[in-house]
C-alpha cells in the first residue's frame, strides 16, 4: 500500500529542505517506497481535517491503509522497523540506533530549535546580543559531544542507520549548521549524509513543491 505524507503547500524556508517533511521523504527514498503527499496550506494545517491528523496542526504526517501517524521521529521509525536496511538486526545494535535516534531528535535538537526560535522572534530585544552567546554555548556543549563520540567514525554506530538520517536532517537546520564549521568531522558528517541518492531524491522532491509554488505565485504577480 502506498503511504501518504503531508507537507507544506508553500515552505517557508525557501526549498532549502529543512521542512521536517525531509526526514520522512528521505527515510522513504531510503527503502525505495514510493509515496503520495498530499500538501497542506497553514490555514489547513488549523482545521478540522487536518487536526484530525495531527492534533498540533502540523507537518509531517503519515497514512497508511488504517494507521495515521504523526511525528517525524516516530514515522522514520515506523518505516524503519517495516522496511529493511534502516535498523540494524542485532537488537542490542537495533536499541542502541533507537537511542541516538531520541537523542537526535530531544538532546540534540532541542538547544538548536531554542537557538532558532530565539534568532528568529527575539532579534530586536534588548537583551539579544547578551544572551545570544549563551545559546550558542548550549548548543556548542551538544555539538562538542557529538563531533568527540562521532570522531572520525563515518556513522554514529557502526553502518548508516535511521539515527544518522534523524541526526543529519538535525544538523542541517540553520541554528546548527552556523556552528559547524568549527566541527569538521560534523560538518564531514553532513556531508556524507547529503551525499546519499536517497537525500538528494528527497531534497529534490520538497524542492520541486517548493519550485512550484514559487513559479505559480509570480505567473499569478504577473497576470
Ligand atoms: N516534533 C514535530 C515537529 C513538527 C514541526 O515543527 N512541523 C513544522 C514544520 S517543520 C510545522 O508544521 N509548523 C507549522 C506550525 O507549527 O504551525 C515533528 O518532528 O514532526
Amino acid at each position: 500500500m502506498t503511504p501518504t505524507i503531508t507537507a507544506f503547500e508553500n515552505s517557508p524556508d525557501r526549498g532549502r529542505g529543512l521542512a521536517r517533511d525531509m526526514a520522512v521523504r528521505w527515510a522513504l527514498e531510503e527503502v525505495r517506497q514510493p509515496y503520495d503527499v498530499r500538501l497542506v496550506s497553514f490555514k489547513a494545517l488549523k482545521e478540522r481535517a487536518h487536526l484530525e491528523r495531527n492534533p498540533f496542526g502540523q507537518i509531517p504526517t503519515y497514512e497508511e491503509g488504517d494507521l495515521a501517524l504523526f511525528e517525524s521521529g516516530a514515522i522514520v521509525h515506523h518505516i524503519a522497523e517495516r522496511h529493511a536496511g534502516l535498523l540494524p538486526d542485532d537488537p542490542n545494535a537495533r536499541a542502541r540506533a533507537i537511542g541516538w535516534m531520541f537523542a537526535a531528535l530531544t538532546t540534540v535538537q532541542e538547544p538548536i530549535v531554542e537557538r532558532e526560535a530565539f534568532i528568529l522572534m527575539e532579534k530586536d530585544r534588548s537583551w539579544y546580543d547578551e544572551r545570544l552567546p549563551l545559546l550558542d554555548e548550549r548548543v556548542r556543549t551538544r555539538l562538542s559531544a557529538l563531533s568527540r563520540r562521532l570522531g572520525d567514525a563515518d556513522w554514529l554506530d557502526g553502518g548508516f542507520s535511521a539515527a544518522d538520517l534523524l541526526m543529519v536532517n538535525v544538523l542541517r537546520r540553520p541554528a546548527a549548521s552556523a556552528l559547524l564549521p568549527d566541527y569538521p568531522n560534523l560538518s564531514d558528517y553532513v556531508a556524507r549524509g547529503e551525499a546519499r541518492p536517497a537525500f538528494k531524491r528527497a531534497f529534490d522532491a520538497q524542492y520541486a513543491v517548493f519550485a512550484a509554488a514559487s513559479a505559480h505565485t509570480e505567473a499569478k504577480e504577473e497576470a
